[in-house]
């Protein structure tokens, strides 16, 4: 064991000094096969096989390629404002970026998790994390769009989210920082982090049906960093299994002062306990202040509500919910295969990859092979709950991915590599070098009971050599592997938008069936929308001006616009009157402190315009949507505050005086 550690001191140090670069894998010489172009060629016309959600990090935003072919189908906009759809920019979307700090038009994407039936993908929603104001969105994947965002309140960068559980009965999130809790005095000073500063576990409910978010649930939890999570499947369903890191509890400089210890742990939390808990009244309400968004399609507008009372179970005080389990060096992934026996871990600093064993961790449990507590936590034996350790796999393992023949593939920042992996026999059996530095990687359903399997895709954080220079910041980028032979193959580079974090694919038939063309006219509720040309109108309250307009190809209605003052506020509500599939019209008008407004069929946009001087000002279609696009266009008439000017509008004639209000 002391020579363990030993050689486990030595391999920090030496990873400590390529730990900030990374370093180039050896023959950095891309050798693709002949025949890797074919692998990845799709054809003019056809589809790709998988849909790859990628988290865009500090881009905020979520993208979707094809795989295998790289090509990037749609950037989903999710935590940041997005002038090209006008998501955060329109008065209808504005209010999903709402916080309990107000209006946050930007967050850290880092994961994803696709909703699951049975264990297995079923294509319904994507989740995902928002890092700096901790928050979770859900995307539908009918339209591809955000249908909702929760704050998680209690938390501090909610990195260890989302993750969820086989039958999506829960999204969960973790804090990254340890912070004192939100309804006690925060002002206090930092260095008694060790007495003031918990951590908390998140369980975010999601209705069956309509997928619908609650903070069902929260775990009080020592003060440590947590960092990624995984549920239990199977066997293990029922479980989430987390790791941690500065179990040290440092408030400083934790690059070393929280890699003291040998090990940290990951922690086995039994939530079905947790669920009687709460059930018996065992959890204490807490007043706190966090924002819960909803999209609603049918009004085709947003709504934010502040939510006040959270229920904290604490696990120091309520027995056998919550187990520690020591883990070598700093765990990064934690990750469970298909079976849901294996809990891998990755320590970022560690020599070797602990496998756990769920079995063995049950029977400790029942046997009580304690080796001591941590934070009123009992903390078991490692060789007691350790199945085996994967010897010499790389330097610096992050995230482990499983295909559906009992292999796994952990990535190696630090060596810059994907290692194969078997299940049961912990043996290493094949690594590829990625280009550079990988994070994340994902198998398609990977995560799941039921991987696909056939590609492992890398998401590196450095590219360095590999694409054409683009200035100081070069493009982020994905590998494609193919794992269907013994060996893993390189097949394809493709750049991504953003950082990319973790990612998840998915079989394109489970989402496409599904997908969505035109949103109903005759179901649009939206209370500013105009459902036919006949209802176009324009009318004043004090100083708003409110503009119902239609647009159809190739025209606006009204498209002529007077009698709007210096002083006034202008509300453009655009409703797209086309029922036909990819039909969007765009708003734009000259001058507007906004974005355009890009508008769906069947749907309702607002976009508001405070003119800041008088004269006329043109707006105009920015989406080419026909021939006669570029005629798609019109006037808007600004006067002096106080001029007699009457509101007037029309298309084509000037009689405005019969005009149906909807
Ligand atoms: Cu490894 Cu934020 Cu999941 Cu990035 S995290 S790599
Ligand atoms: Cu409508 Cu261009």
């Amino acid at each position: 064991m002391r020579s363990f550690i030993k050689t486990l001191l030595l391999f920090s140090a030496a990873i400590s000094i390529v730990w900030l670069q990374g370093c180039k894998p050896k023959g950095t010489q891309s050798a693709v096969s002949g025949d890797a172009a074919a692998k990845v060629y799709v054809a003019p016309g056809k589809y790709d096989e998988f849909y790859n959600f990628v988290s865009g990090g500090f881009s905020g935003q979520m993208s979707v390629y094809g795989i295998p072919s790289g090509r990037l189908l749609r950037v989903i906009p999710v935590f940041s404002v997005d002038p090209e759809k006008g998501y955060g920019y329109s008065e209808e979307t504005k209010s999903m970026l709402n916080t309990s700090h107000g209006f946050v038009p930007w967050d850290d994407l880092h994961h994803i998790a696709l909703s699951e039936t049975d264990g297995i993908q079923d294509g319904r929603w994507v989740f995902a994390n928002g890092n700096n104001t901790p928050r979770i969105a859900r995307v539908d994947l009918k339209t591809f769009r955000t249908a909702e965002i929760i704050e998680i309140p209690n938390s501090g960068g909610n990195h260890s989210s989302p993750f969820i559980t086989e039958n999506s009965e829960y999204v969960i999130a973790g804090t990254r920082f340890s912070i004192p809790m939100d309804n006690s005095n925060g002002d206090v000073p930092i260095n008694t982090y060790k007495s003031n500063f918990k951590g908390t576990v998140s369980f975010v409910s999601v209705d069956k049906t309509s997928g619908n978010m609650k903070i069902a649930f929260q775990i009080l939890m020592p003060g440590v960093n947590f960092d990624l999570a995984r549920a239990g499947k199977g066997k293990s369903h029922g479980w989430m299994f987390f790791s941690c890191y500065n179990s040290e509890r440092a408030n400083t400089l934790l690059e070393q002062n929280a890699s003291q210890k040998d090990k940290d742990f990951i922690i086995a939390v039994n939530w079905k306990k947790a669920e009687e808990y709460l059930k018996a009244g065992k959890g204490k309400k807490e007043s706190v202040k966090y924002a819960h968004n909803t999209y609603d399609e049918k009004k085709h507008s947003a709504t934010s509500a502040i939510e006040t009372e959270v229920t904290v179970l604490d696990s120091k005080e309520l027995a056998d919910m919550v187990y520690m389990m020591p883990c070598p060096k700093s765990p990064h992934g934690c990750d469970t295969d298909p079976s849901g026996e294996y809990i891998v871990a990755s320590g970022k600093l560690a020599a070797t990859i602990p496998v756990f064993s769920f079995t063995k961790m049950l029977d400790a449990i029942a046997n009580k092979t304690f080796e001591g507590e941590y934070e009123g936590i009992p903390v078991l034996k490692y060789d007691a709950v350790l199945y085996g350790e994967v010897k010499k796999p790389g330097l610096g393992p992050l995230h482990t991915e499983f295909d559906d023949k009992g292999f796994a593939y952990t990535s190696f920042f630090v060596s810059s590599e994907i290692v194969k992996w078997n299940v049961k026999t912990l043996e290493v059996v094949d690594r590829v070098p990625t280009y550079y530095s990988i994070g994340h990687l994902s198998v398609p359903g990977g995560p799941t009971r039921k991987p696909w399997g056939k590609y492992v895709i890398a998401y590196n954080k450095i590219t360095k050599d590999r694409y054409l220079p683009t200035g100081p910041e070069l493009s982020q980028s994905a590998q494609l592997y193919s794992i269907e032979g013994d060996k893993m193959k390189l097949l394809l580079d493709f750049p991504t938008i953003g950082e990319p974090h973790y990612a998840e694919a998915i079989p394109a038939e489970l989402i496409m069936k599904n997908s969505q063309k035109i949103y109903k006219i005759e179901e649009n509720q939206n209370p500013f929308a105009a459902l036919g040309d006949k209802y176009a109108r324009v009318e004043r309250k004090g100083n708003e001006v409110h503009v119902y307009m239609t647009s159809i190809r190739s025209h606006f209605t009204p498209d002529n616009i007077e009698g709007v003052k210096m002083g006034d506020i202008v509300y453009f509500h655009i409703t797209n009157l086309e029922q036909d599939w990819d039909m969007p019209h765009g708003f734009a008008v000259k001058g507007a402190n906004n974005a355009e407004l890009l508008v769906m069929p069947g749907e309702t946009q607002t976009l508001a315009w405070k003119p800041e001087r008088v004269g006329i000002f043109p707006f105009y279609c920015t989406d080419f949507c026909s021939a006669l696009h570029q005629e798609m266009q019109g006037y808007i008439r600004v006067s002096p505050a106080g001029s007699n000017v009457p509101i007037s509008f029309g298309t084509g004639k000037t009689d405005t005086t019969s005009v149906a209000t909807k």
